[in-house]
């Protein structure tokens, strides 16, 4: 196990879910971290919390990674001390609907596609060439079983993950010799604001896809991702599929 005393975290849609456990795992492990997401007011008070809490530096950043412009702009000209960027969680993503395809609303699709694929690239772009340049570095994508499976529904949201499953092993292929891991973490059922975002706010429909069962935490998966990025430097996680102990697979689930 490697210690991250100093090592410099960049967490993507680090306001919620898998994201701010995430935050608060690596805070608890010595890192220091660059919180992004679009909400600033939730990774400000986070910053200041985690700061308090764990002593250690936290830098809030307002990131809409759909912008490419801004995605650039604002991660090539981190301050200073910021910018040797150690590990980069992309985990900003998110599912909108769960219709049929044929009764797909565009506006969900842009929405998915933008935020899980593009945007995954795009700061993947920004980042991953001063690992290159440093020789060392850590991109964890969080996946989903829904990159290894599809559900009635799922079409967009299930092409979004699988793209980013392709590019977690795109990217190895791409990076092998650099010194730099890649890894995928990939859960099933996580109790998040992710159903809240996937029905549009709909908290009724959102409290459904839980009930009945025990669908794992933010924490849970936040405690993979750490042992993935606490592994020895020459032991890579290429993928992890981590699921609730009563979620068999995307479709299959023991309810009560
Ligand atoms: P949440 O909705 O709780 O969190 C999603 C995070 O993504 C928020 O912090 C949000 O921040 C951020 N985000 C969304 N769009 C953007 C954007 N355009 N720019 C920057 N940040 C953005 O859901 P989860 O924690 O569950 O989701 C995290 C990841 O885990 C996603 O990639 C999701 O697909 C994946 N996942 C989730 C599972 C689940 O069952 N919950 C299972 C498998 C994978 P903000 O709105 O403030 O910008
Ligand atoms: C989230 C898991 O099965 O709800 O990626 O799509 S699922």
């Amino acid at each position: 196990m490697i210690s991250l005393k100093n090592y410099i975290v960049l967490i993507t849609g680090a306001s919620s879910g898998i994201g701010a456990a995430s935050a608060r795992a690596f805070a608890a492990a010595g890192a220091d971290l660059i919180l992004a997401a679009r909400r600033v007011e939730r990774i400000e008070a986070a910053a200041s919390q985690l700061r308090a809490e764990f002593g250690v530096e936290t830098l809030p950043l307002a990131l809409d990674v759909t912008q490419p412009n801004q995605v650039a702009q604002v991660l090539g000209n981190l301050p200073g001390r910021w910018a040797p960027i150690d590990i980069l969680l992309n985990n900003a993503g998110l599912s909108r609907g769960l219709d049929k395809l044929q009764e797909g609303q565009l506006q969900d699709w842009e929405e998915m596609i933008d935020t899980n694929v593009k945007g995954l690239l795009y700061v993947t772009r920004a980042i991953v060439p001063g690992m290159v340049a440093r020789g060392r570095g850590h991109v964890i994508n969080i996946g989903s079983i829904a990159g290894h499976e599809i559900y009635p529904g799922g079409n967009v949201y299930c092409a979004t993950k699988h793209a980013v499953d392709v590019l977690t092993r795109a990217l190895r292929i791409d990076l092998v010799g650099a010194g730099i891991r890649v890894s995928s973490v990939d859960p099933g059922m996580v109790e998040t604001e992710f159903s809240l975002v996937r029905f549009h706010g709909d908290a009724e429909r959102a409290k459904k896809v839980y009930q009945g069962i025990q669908p794992l935490t933010p924490e849970d998966v936040a405690d993979a991702i750490l042992w993935c990025a606490t592994r020895p430097p020459h032991v890579n996680i290429q993928d992890m599929i981590i699921m609730a102990t009563a979620q068999a697979s995307a479709t299959v689930a023991h309810r009560k």
